[in-house]
């Protein structure tokens, strides 16, 4: 029998819900399933956003310092639990322990720098055009904010989304993907101990069908953040447009790696090794292309060929694993389309991997080789589109405008990353590649929380994530005039 787990809603916690239940198994054992979940429907989540709808009214008066306590307490709470969230993460998603630990510790993080921005939540004073006059901004809450979120962060995702809301003073309703539900769980079993009050914070697990469509078309739903593909996070700002929520939006990526002739080859090599394979390459950040300076293209191929086809892959909780499995079997199956796809579209050469894993170990899991495509050209799909997966696509250039041109050629503009001793390289790198993030000698993912995360062109819609940036996606701005002169004087008239 699987283990049930609850949906909270209105201070509630529940089994069943209104569109019954589902399961999440294990993408490495899929004999192993983690726990049976409530599938929540409209009727949950008008239950949700009227309680949360509710419940801001006093959390928007208490204290923004006193907001952060709550904040702190969970991170502490996270600290204690992080080794067995980051086993239910393994198991549900697949990542291997040492990632799902750094998930956790990213929202421990996001949970201290949050609380502290209790004591924050900048403004600015400014001088008035008039005597005897004042001018202020403050940051108003924006009301009941809606997440809805992924499975490859399913701690770290909704801690960016979840903590800066409630620091900013919102009402929260949390829809988190259904592959990875029970983090989801221990999380706002979290908070709820950390004393967030429990009609404040709503989990309503189930489908983007039922449970997001819901959200979307709710009225009492100010702000929608999202992260997620490009094509379901186009649909979200449409739905939004209509009715003019906020909504804040992280979507897909074709991250690439430059490596220069006068890289540190052994760091680029290991960079883009972790870059690309990292999470079996479900990271928006993940390298999916390298871009190599011909005079070092081959000597670097044959190394990254070579070390990327010794990965030990396997199940996440063996510490002797490097790569997990993919997702779940959709997934798999996207995955073989695209090496399909590198095969027959202008012949790309696939010099490792390629296939997906389905003998002896690997007989009930989701698993796939590390896999290498060379000879691709910037008009190829898999050179243009999101995979998801542990494939990457190496193309060769002849020197660095070339290089950043490449990188540039992309729909996308999430992370990216040069390895270059020289510094004249790295400065017009920083200038001239169109991304939310540049690393410089590090690889494409790996972003810490005080910096702002997000990107550009296709992969988002101006808003961002972490850092002190996000506070202005969860609060409005309201400038504040205060005379003191006792007699009307006129802004742009009167001197
Ligand atoms: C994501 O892939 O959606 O920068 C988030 C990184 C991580 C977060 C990735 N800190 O790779």
């Amino acid at each position: 029998m699987a283990e049930k787990f609850k949906a909270f809603v209105a201070g509630e916690w529940f089994d069943k819900g209104s569109a019954g239940t589902f399961l999440n198994i294990n993408p490495a054992d899929y004999d192993d399933v983690v726990g049976e979940f409530p599938s929540c429907g409209k009727e949950e989540v008008d239950a949700a956003v009227a309680s949360a709808k509710e419940a801001q009214k006093k959390w928007a008066l208490v204290p923004a310092p006193k907001r952060g306590e709550i904040l702190k307490r969970a991170g502490d709470l996270l600290v204690q639990k992080k080794e067995e969230i980051a086993r239910l993460m393994t198991r549900e998603m697949g990542k291997i322990l040492i990632e799902t630990r750094g998930d956790v510790q990213e929202g421990i993080d996001t949970a201290y720098y949050m609380a502290s921005e209790g004591r924050r939540l900048f403004g600015d004073t400014v001088p008035c055009e008039l005597m005897n006059k004042f001018g202020m901004s403050i940051r108003c809450p924006m009301g009941v904010c809606a997440m809805i979120t992924p499975w490859n962060f399913p701690m770290a995702i909704p801690t960016w989304k979840i903590f800066p809301a409630l620091i900013c003073g919102n009402g929260i309703v949390f829809k988190p993907a259904t592959d990875t539900p029970a983090t989801a769980v221990k999380f706002v079993e979290v908070l709820l101990e950390a004393g967030v009050p429990p009609r404040l914070i709503n989990l309503v697990p189930g489908s983007g069908r039922n449970v997001g469509t819901s959200i979307l078309e709710h009225p009492n739903v100010n702000l929608v953040s999202f992260t997620g593909s490009t094509q379901v996070g186009r649909m979200i700002a449409k739905k939004c447009g209509e009715s003019l929520k906020r909504c804040s939006l992280e979507m897909g990526g074709k991250n690439a790696q430059i490596v220069m002739d006068d890289a540190d080859l052994e760091l680029a090599l290991e960079g883009a090794l972790w870059g690309a394979y990292g999470t079996t390459g479900q990271r928006c950040t993940a390298t999916s292309r390298l871009i190599l300076h011909k005079k070092i293209a081959d000597v670097f191929t044959k190394q990254f060929v070579e070390r990327a086809s010794k990965i030990r892959i396997g199940n996440g909780l063996d510490d002797k694993t490097q790569m997990g499995p993919v997702v779940n079997k959709e997934q798999q199956d996207v995955v073989a389309e695209y090496v399909r796809i590198g095969l027959e579209e202008d012949k790309a050469d696939l010099i490792l991997g390629g296939r997906a894993l389905k003998e002896g170990e690997y007989s009930k899991g989701f698993f796939f080789q590390p896999t290498v495509f060379t000879n691709v050209k910037r008009t190829m799909r898999i050179a243009r589109e999101e995979i998801f997966g542990p494939v990457v696509s190496i193309l060769t250039v002849d020197n660095l405008d070339e290089a950043i041109d490449t990188l540039n050629d992309t729909e996308y503009g999430l992370s990216s990353s040069i390895y270059t001793r020289d510094v004249n390289n790295a400065f017009k790198a920083i200038r001239d590649i169109q991304a939310g993030i540049t690393y410089i000698n590090v690889p494409t993912i790996g972003a810490e929380i005080q910096l702002p995360f997000g990107g550009v062109k296709n992969t988002g819609n101006g808003h961002r994530e972490s850092g002190h940036a996000v506070l202005d996606t969860y609060s409005e701005w309201k400038s504040v005039y205060v005379d003191y002169s006792g007699r009307l004087q006129r802004a742009q008239i009167d001197d």
